[in-house]
Formats: C-alpha cells, structure tokens, sequence
C-alpha cells in the first residue's frame, strides 16, 4: 500500500469499501492514528472541499467521501478513545443549529475522550436550548461548539448568551471551533477558548480547566 495515498485518494473518490481495510493496514505497517488523520484524511477532505468549491463535485460525491471518512474514523475510534487512567471532567458537546456537519466535531469529541474527558455527544444542529438543558442537567466543566458553516457561527453566540440568561454561564468555561471559526470571533462572542483542530482542542480544554498536561 501506498500510504498516504492510497487511503487519500480512496476517501476523495468515495470508496469506503477500500477506506476501512486500507486504514487497517496502515495501522498494521505501524502507521500511529495522528498520521493517518493528518497525512490522509483530513487532506482529503480539504480536497473534496476545494473540489465542492470548483463544482467540480456536488453534494453526493461529498456525502459518499464523508461516509468513507466515518468509515476510516471507527477504524480509529477505538485508540483515539484509549483513556488516559484519571477523569478529568465531563464535557457537553455538539454542533451549533442549522449545522449538520459532524466529523471534526467527532473527532474532537474522540480525542476528549482519549484524553480522559468524558464526552456528552448532543450531536448536530443542537438549539441553544438543547445546550442550556444539557448543562442543567450533566453539571458539565466545559460547553464545546463546533460550526462549520459562516452562517452558523451566530449560534454560537445565541447558545452563550442562552446560558448566560439561564444562569449557568458562570458556571462552566465555553470552547468553540470548527474551519470558519477563528480566536478573535471567540474573544468577540466571548468564548473562553478557541482551537483550531481536535489536538490543540485538547491542550486548550487541559488549559483552561488547568489539570496537568502530561
Ligand atoms: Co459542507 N460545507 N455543506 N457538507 N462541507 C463545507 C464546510 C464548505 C467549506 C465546502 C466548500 O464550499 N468548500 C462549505 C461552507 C462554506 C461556508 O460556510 N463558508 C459547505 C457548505 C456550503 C455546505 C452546504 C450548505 C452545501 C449545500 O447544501 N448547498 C451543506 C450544509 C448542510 C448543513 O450543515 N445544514 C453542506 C453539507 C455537507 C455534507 C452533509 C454533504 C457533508 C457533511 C457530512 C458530515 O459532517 N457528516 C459536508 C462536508 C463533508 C463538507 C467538507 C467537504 C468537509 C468537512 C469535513 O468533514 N472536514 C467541507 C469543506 C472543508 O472543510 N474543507 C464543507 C474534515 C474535518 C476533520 O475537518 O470539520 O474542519 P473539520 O474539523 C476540524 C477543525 O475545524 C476542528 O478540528 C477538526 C479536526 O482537526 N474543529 C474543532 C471542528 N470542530 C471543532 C470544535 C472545537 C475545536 C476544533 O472545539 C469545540
């Protein structure tokens, strides 16, 4: 096999079928998850992206990468979701409304989870309401907001100020992030926290809950 290539070009042409053996096989020729995700798959996803822009592909061609791309993550789940031995804290996560998009927010989620968080998954297009009862209910440490759409990104200001008017804004630390989301739009909406991918989500989450970062 051809890594990275192979399960690249498998997940931009849609071939799930090849994507999770092909994932297998690299983790079995001693390829670690990290280059996996960020030598194949997350490029080939900025690729279909690019070729979405162009109308060189439309919706189907993307859905069918997407599945391809869920295909390789459950591949990997299972050691991205090794837990480190201590809980660290729970975090409430999901997608803002009117955004369906699920596989950063996924894999930001997984890696939480790697590393010792436990992750309650609202999903997508999670209303700010949504987000306020889960905090009411799972006294979570920190809300994570994932958006990938320019037009979705105000939903994560609407859930700020929705948990602010409940009262329990004080109550937890907020991150946000996903590709059209940057750290002044997060000191904008006053955001306590920003990352621009699931490792640094990682860091970040250690840092502002300030446990140790080994
Ligand atoms: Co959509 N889509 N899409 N799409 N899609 C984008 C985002 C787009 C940039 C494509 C393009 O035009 N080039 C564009 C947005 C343009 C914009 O707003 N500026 C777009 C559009 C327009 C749309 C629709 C409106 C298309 C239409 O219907 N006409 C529609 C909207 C549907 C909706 O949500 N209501 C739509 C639909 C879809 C599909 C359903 C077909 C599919 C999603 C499938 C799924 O998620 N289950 C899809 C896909 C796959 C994409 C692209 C191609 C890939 C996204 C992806 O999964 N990337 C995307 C183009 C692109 O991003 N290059 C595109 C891989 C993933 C690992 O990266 O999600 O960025 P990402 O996550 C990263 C970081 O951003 C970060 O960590 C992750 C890992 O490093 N991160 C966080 C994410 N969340 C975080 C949270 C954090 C911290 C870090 O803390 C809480």
């Amino acid at each position: 096999m051809q890594f990275p290539e192979d399960i690249r070009s498998s997940v931009i042409e849609g071939q799930w079928e090849r994507t999770e053996p092909l994932t297998q096989q690299a983790l079995n020729e001693g390829v670690s998850p990290s280059n996996i995700l960020n030598e194949a798959l997350i490029p080939a996803m900025d690729e279909v992206g690019v070729r979405f822009q162009n109308n060189d592909f439309f919706l189907p061609e993307v859905l069918i990468a997407a599945k391809a791309m869920n295909a390789a993550m459950e591949v990997l789940r299972p050691l991205l979701t090794q837990t480190e031995a201590k809980p660290r804290g729970t975090i409430v996560i999901g997608t803002v409304q009117g955004d369906r998009h699920d596989i950063g927010k996924n894999l930001v989620a997984m890696m939480m989870e790697g590393a010792g968080f436990e992750g309650i998954d609202l999903g997508v297009d999670v209303s700010p309401e949504q987000f306020v009862r889960a905090v009411a209910e799972h006294h979570p440490q920190v809300v994570a907001m994932s958006a990938l759409l320019t037009t979705t990104m105000p939903a994560m200001k609407e859930t700020l100020d929705a948990l602010e008017q409940a009262g329990l804004r004080q109550r937890v630390r907020t991150m946000i992030g996903g590709a059209p989301v940057s750290l002044s739009f997060a000191e904008e909406i006053g955001a306590d926290a920003h990352a621009p991918d699931s490792a640094s989500a990682v860091i970040k989450m250690k840092e502002i809950l300030k446990v140790s970062q080994e």
